[in-house]
């Protein structure tokens, strides 16, 4: 009985090692989906769209923005434009793309107008981080069939390419101007052999089903898309042009993972190649409440892609974090019991939804000179017994120092506070563990920076 009892034990703590060191899915404090990385100055940006929390439809009304510098730690830069920015949407912020040209940022997005018709939009911004404005007043292009999940490419002479659709595939060349196109909407033939063959399905005889995303690599075009049926796997085409005829290669990712959907994003980032799809590993995730994910991808010598399977994730960053500069609360590896929120005082901030929530900041370089003084900005509603402890390597890890959350009376309220920690050298994962003994929200957090 006894030694039962102890592989019970060994097999918890092997199940919670597991999980405290996943990094898939990347978002874990707002339900994501579509993500559409785009990489500019060094820093990879993820857009995504929302799946709004406990959604039983595809309810979303507004793009998120995430950014990374490492592939490990993201910083949420929270909503950067909703379908309600479009005067003539009405619902379905679906999945969309950004990318830069000449210093201006286009977003492309797929939304539902007012007379019920899908169109694809077209927002612009002068930064990545917003704020987009639609500079057309009305769609971009409209086919009049499946108008969603637009995909943009702009190649080495300078060509820009949309493409979307669902079931079918469009694609126009676009303008230099991004905000226009030239020519007619072109239909890609949906040939067995462009896309693969579906059994049983006269309407869709091919496995394209939506979510196109374009990417080239050493001149050879790649085209991923989500293809059916339904649960959703990732298949890829390829050519030597971008506008096709298109080779099916076949399966990238299978289907798995709990959302009957998927999505591919896929891009270049410091000598690696990273792929992004949607699955619904969350807690209360499923087809409407999907999270966002990345592996990296091999390629072979043919330029075939080696199929990837879902992971827990990329656990070696690409860089360490500095702790002696401001760092956003909402920059992290991992958390539980989070969620992340916005408001006009302070921006983006993260809210601890239960006693023990914690997030987790990977590869923290505290350097030989160490920290021993720990600055953060934090707030809660509950007067008395509220904390943060700060902790290296694990939710139990050693305990640098404890923060006591002074009550400051809302999210639209908060305090600094400066606390004298254990020094820290080197190295470390750093966990803040919440604490606090009411149902919900413990406290509010954000920023910290760590001072000799
Ligand atoms: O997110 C809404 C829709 O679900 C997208 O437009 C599709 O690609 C699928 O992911």
């Amino acid at each position: 009985m006894m030694k039962l009892k102890s592989v019970g034990s060994l097999l918890l703590v092997f199940i919670a090692l597991q999980f405290s060191q996943a990094q898939n899915p990347i978002i874990q404090t707002s339900y994501t989906a579509d993500p559409a990385p785009m990489v500019y100055n060094n820093k990879l940006y993820l857009y995504t769209s929302h799946d709004e929390a406990e959604s039983t439809w595809f309810t979303m009304n507004d793009w998120k923005l995430y950014t990374t510098d490492d592939m490990v730690n993201w910083t949420d830069h929270g909503t950067i434009l909703a379908y309600s920015d479009f005067s003539w949407a009405k619902i379905n912020a679906w999945a969309p793309q950004c990318i830069e040209r000449g210093g201006k940022f286009y977003m492309y997005v797929p939304v539902t107008t007012r007379d019920n018709k899908g169109a694809i939009g077209v927002a612009v911004a002068n930064s990545p981080y917003g704020p987009f404005t639609d500079p057309l007043g009305k769609p971009l292009v409209q086919s009049g069939v499946g108008d969603i999940d637009p995909t943009v490419f702009i190649d080495d002479d300078g060509q820009a390419y949309l493409y979307w659709g669902n079931p079918n595939l469009y694609y126009v060349k676009l303008n230099e101007d991004m905000i226009s196109y030239q020519g007619e909407v072109v239909k890609v033939p949906n040939t067995v052999e462009s896309f693969g063959k579906r059994e049983g399905n006269p309407e869709r005889p091919t496995t394209y089903e939506e979510g196109p995303w374009l990417y080239k690599r050493k001149g050879l075009y790649y085209l991923l898309f989500a293809a059916g049926p339904i649960p959703e796997h990732i298949g890829y085409s390829t050519s030597s042009n971008p506008t096709g005829p298109w080779k099916y290669q076949g399966v990238l990712m299978p289907t798995e993972g709990g959302s009957f959907t998927n999505h591919p994003g896929m891009i270049d980032f410091k000598g690696k190649t990273y792929f992004f799809y949607h699955n619904g590993a969350l807690p209360g995730g499923g087809g409407f409440t999907r999270s966002v994910a990345v592996e990296e991808v091999d390629f072979k010598k043919d330029g075939t892609i080696q199929p990837v399977k879902m992971t827990k994730g990329i656990t070696k960053s690409l860089a360490t974090l500095n702790p002696y500069v401001m760092n956003e609360a909402e920059t992290m590896a991992w958390s539980e019991g989070v969620k992340s929120m916005q408001n006009e005082q302070v921006g983006v901030f993260i809210t601890a939804m239960r006693n023990g929530a914690y997030t987790k900041v990977k590869d923290v370089d505290f350097r030989k000179k160490g920290a021993s003084k720990f600055t953060a900005r934090l707030g809660t509603t509950h007067n008395g017994n509220v904390s943060m402890e700060i902790r290296l390597g694990s939710v139990e890890g050693e305990l640098l120092g404890t923060v006591n959350v002074p009550l400051t009376g809302g999210n639209d309220r908060w305090a600094v506070v400066a606390t004298d920690v254990k020094k820290v050298t080197g190295v470390h994962d750093v966990f803040f563990v919440f604490k606090g003994k009411a149902a919900s929200n413990i406290m509010y957090f954000d920023y910290w920076r760590f001072s000799e």
